[in-house]
């Protein structure tokens, strides 16, 4: 029930090109029909701050940008969409539905980056004690399957996209790592499907784990 209760936490996750934000359209409406109220965001962004914070992370004019600054500026952005939009709306009893949220910076700084999981898990402490995904989806596909439904789009790359293929699998690891570690919050759905296929993936997904929730 919305209103009285705070509502629950979503968050979508997975290498570029997996369709997280194919998905997330499918999610919301799920939700919807279901009469909760969804309220949207992504990371880095989902806020005008954010998204300002997102602008640098993904320029490739910040070709320089080391990784510990990355790292900060996520977790800046993070900070932002929480106190702005996240927090406030769990309160309210709305759900929130965010494309990435910690897990990104726990496979693209700490595994990817090689960074380890040491200064996330520290600033995540610091950023949101408070708050964990109820549910993280991971939509997992290969490196290869998603650069190309990335390039089928005809935009030009941003700044993490030019990285080279070693850092890409490195985050898949990572994030199939992780997976396993908090298999209670996470489901990984197999994203080579066909579209259609995946969307049932992930109503049964919710179904089962958010069912008793709703
Ligand atoms: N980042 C980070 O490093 N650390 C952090 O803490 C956070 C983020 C939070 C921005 O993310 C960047 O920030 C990201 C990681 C880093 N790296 N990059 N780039 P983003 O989420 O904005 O960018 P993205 O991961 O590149 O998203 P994306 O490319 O938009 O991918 P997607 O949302 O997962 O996919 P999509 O747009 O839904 O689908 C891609 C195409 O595939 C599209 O044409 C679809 O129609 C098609 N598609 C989707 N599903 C299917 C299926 N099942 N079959 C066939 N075709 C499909």
């Amino acid at each position: 029930m919305n209103g009285s209760q705070r509502g629950l936490l979503i968050t979508l996750e997975g290498g570029e090109g997996a369709g997280k934000t194919t998905a997330a359209g499918h999610i919301r409406a799920w939700l919807e029909d279901r009469g909760r109220t969804v309220v949207s965001s992504r990371e880095p962004g989902g806020t005008p701050i954010a998204e300002q914070i997102r602008s640098i992370l993904l320029d490739p004019e910040s070709k320089d940008m080391g990784p510990i600054t990355e790292l900060l500026l996520m977790f800046a952005a993070r900070s932002d969409n929480l106190d702005q939009l996240i927090r406030p709306n769990l309160e309210a009893g709305f759900d929130v539905l965010c494309d990435r949220f910690t897990d990104a910076s726990r496979a693209y700084q700490g595994a990817g980056r090689e960074l380890g999981l040491g200064p996330v898990d520290l600033l995540a402490q610091v950023v949101h004690s408070d708050v964990t995904p109820d549910l993280t989806l991971l939509l997992d596909v290969p490196v290869e399957l998603g650069m190309e439904r990335v390039g089928k789009r005809g935009v030009a790359p941003n700044r993490f996209e030019l990285a080279k293929h070693d850092f890409f699998e490195r985050i898949r690891q990572g994030y199939l790592a992780q997976a396993k570690s908090e298999p209670d919050r996470f489901v990984v759905i197999d994203a080579t499907q066909p579209l259609e296929v995946v969307e049932k993936a992930i109503e049964q997904a919710l179904e089962t784990r958010l069912g008793k929730k709703l």
